[in-house]
């Protein structure tokens, strides 16, 4: 009956482990995709939303889709776009994010993003969350996401700041 009662917590202590330990290659392989450097800004408290961003390279030869993402950081976890509508910066969710065989995309700042959605707490530089993306083809994988200030390009109003977060 031991081991019943210690297998729980022995699953639970290698998935924590598992987000903390691959810390420094911080790339991650699903089928032909390679997910490099999953990361996201730090938030402010009260703030609800914000992005995590990483590059997906395609290295096999048939096209793939990002379909979803999921994190137990967020209430919903959505895939957005973003684009210039006049002046102002506009997100939406898209239904899926293609992958072509053969090329690499980048979700950044700016552009595509994965936007935690109702964070049930702020995003702290130095931590990592978990992340869970699903592809049409490759499946399922779950990666780190590494929460850090980087030196970001200049945003006209409206756009990815600490509060703005627009859908239309
Ligand atoms: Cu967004």
């Amino acid at each position: 009956m031991n081991l019943n009662l210690r297998f729980p917590s022995l699953a639970l202590a290698a998935l924590l482990a598992a987000f903390t330990l691959p810390a420094a290659a911080h790339d991650y392989r699903v089928g032909p995709l390679h997910i490099d450097h999953p990361w996201a800004r730090p938030t402010v408290p009260g703030q609800q939303s914000g992005g995590a961003f990483m590059k997906i390279a395609n290295r096999g030869e048939v096209d793939d889709k990002l379909l979803s993402a999921h994190s137990p950081v967020a209430a919903s976890t959505e895939v957005h776009s973003m684009t210039m509508d006049g002046h102002v910066m506009r997100m939406r969710e898209i239904p899926e994010l293609p992958v072509p065989a053969g090329q690499t995309v980048e979700l950044r700042p700016g552009g595509y993003h994965v936007m935690f959605m109702g964070l049930r707490a702020p995003l702290k530089a130095g931590e990592s969350v978990p992340l869970t993306l699903r592809f049409e083809r490759a499946g399922e994988v779950t990666v780190a996401v590494k929460v850090e200030m980087r030196a970001q390009p200049a945003q006209p109003a409206g756009g990815h700041g600490t509060g703005g977060h627009h859908h239309h």
